[in-house]
């Protein structure tokens, strides 16, 4: 009997998404997204120039990735369907191949016992949207709704949990804050004009889904990086809370409460920063609330009072209002750079259940990513990453007690099956239970925490 035990019908699995584990870029009608583009322009912004290409190979392996899946104790796995598949011009023609793929990644995955989770954005956007403006241009905003239509006409039938994106806020912060992901912009009013389309695209996404009654879930994926002071003092507690209202509850709220929190819109407005936003959107996002929520963990916010006046000349960012910070002693993942904070999985649990209704919820990704993990490697080639049970196991303990508390939560997805590419970050960190040998045709092997998993799943515990 396992001394911490799920509920019953737990999900047990991992995520990963189309534009890191499929590869075949421009194979079978596929067109650029922004990433294929990026990397033609920019190669040197990939970590040892590695691009999107290749990745894991999964649209020519599936078949043997779903067995792997199966020996390392999956009853799900979400993954991501690629809009520049898809739609490759973002608008018009479907492309019968894509069809193709992704009826056969489906039906191979529920003949094998594992649920498939899709999702639809993944930082993704066909080259054609951004050439248009992206989620700058509300015309973007329709296409998405059109795809995600498509793609609920085409696949709904068996795919019951959906999500409409992962993550939305890295797309406004990397893309239009600071200078991670293409495009490469600058300038908080346009991030704020993207987040909002975001949040409608969703709600409208929600409301097509509904329209087709179908007979599955749909939601969000949101990586809830919980915002904690640095002392209890009230500077301190305010600069966090405002953090949390900028990174966190700008999608949260909208998509549980149909509303964005009012402290964030005055402060917003203050500044002049408030999007372009029809009333009748508005009230689209107010009137089609999701089914579930996603919610994605790595490592905490650490937050304190500014320590130096703002120079009012500068561009407002959102950091005006608090400094982050180190904590001294915090206990880190040194193979990756990030803080390991348990429990803040908890105080996430305890929030949804407290302050938005107990929404149903679950951890569509954890992990440990590992930099070199090679190194690691055994003499015959084997990885033996307690590190990574040990993360792992931490973290559930954490969310077993949230659950026992009552949080309604219902799954835990691992950040990921297989080693994959991650953006500019290529090959960098290592995620998976198995690895993949990017060097040696992209072979396969299950780590120690993929037996580990297995036994997790088949005993709902550990
Ligand atoms: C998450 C993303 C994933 C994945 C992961 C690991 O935020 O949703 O797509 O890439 O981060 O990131 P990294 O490889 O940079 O550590």
């Amino acid at each position: 009997m396992p001394q911490y035990k799920f509920p019953e019908n737990f999900f047990w699995g991992s995520a990963a998404s189309g534009p890191q584990t499929e590869g075949a870029a421009a194979v079978g009608g596929r067109k650029d997204s922004i990433w294929d583009y990026w990397y033609k322009t920019n190669p040197e912004k990939f970590h040892n120039n590695v691009g999107p290409q290749n990745t894991s190979n999964w649209y020519n392996q599936y078949k043997e990735d779903i067995q792997l899946m199966k020996q390392t104790g999956h009853n799900s796995f979400r993954t991501s369907i690629q809009w520049s598949r898809l739609i490759p011009d973002g608008v018009g023609e479907v492309n019968p191949e894509a069809v193709d793929f992704y009826n056969r990644i489906i039906d191979e995955m529920i003949a094998n016992g594992v649920e498939p989770f899709m999702n639809l954005f993944h930082f993704d956007m066909p080259m054609a949207m951004q050439e248009i403006g992206g989620w700058e241009n509300r015309k973007v905003v329709d296409a998405y709704v059109e795809y995600a239509k498509t793609a609920f006409e085409l696949f709904g039938d068996r795919v019951k949990f959906w999500a409409t994106h992962n993550e939305p806020i890295v797309v406004v912060e990397a893309g239009y804050m600071y200078d991670f992901h293409y495009p490469n912009v600058i300038d908080f009013k346009r991030a704020v004009q993207v987040a909002y389309h975001n949040v409608l695209s969703h709600a409208l996404a929600v409301k097509a889904y509904r329209a087709l009654g179908l007979d599955g879930k749909i939601g969000i994926i949101l990586n809830l990086t919980p915002s904690y002071p640095r002392s209890e003092d009230p500077a301190d507690v305010k600069a966090a809370h405002i953090a949390d209202l900028f990174f966190n509850r700008s999608f949260l709220d909208p998509v549980v409460k149909g509303e964005f929190p009012a402290e964030l819109v005055e402060i917003l407005k203050k500044h002049d920063m408030l999007p372009e936003a029809d009333p009748k959107d508005v009230a689209e996002i107010k009137n089609n609330i999701m089914d579930i929520l996603g919610v994605n963990y790595y490592q905490p916010r650490r937050v304190k009072a500014k320590e130096t006046p703002v120079d009012p000349n500068e561009p407002f960012m959102p950091e005006f209002y608090f400094d982050n910070y180190e904590m001294p002693g915090r206990k880190m993942n040194v193979h990756r750079g990030w803080e390991i904070y348990e429990k803040a999985i908890y105080d996430m649990a305890i929030d949804i259940r407290d302050n938005y209704g107990n929404f149903p919820f679950w951890i569509s990704e954890n992990g440990m990513g590992v930099e070199g993990e090679a190194k690691f490697k055994n003499e015959d080639g084997s990885i033996d990453d307690d590190y990574r049970i040990e993360f792992i196991s931490d973290h559930l303990k954490w969310l077993h007690k949230a659950i026992d508390e009552g949080a309604n939560c219902f799954g835990y997805h691992l950040w990921t099956c297989m080693d994959n590419w991650s953006w500019t970050n290529a090959y960098k960190n290592r995620y998976g239970l198995i690895e993949v040998d990017i060097y040696d045709n992209y072979k396969r092997r299950i780590k120690k925490s993929g037996k580990w998993y297995k036994a997790l799943s088949d005993n709902n515990g550990f």
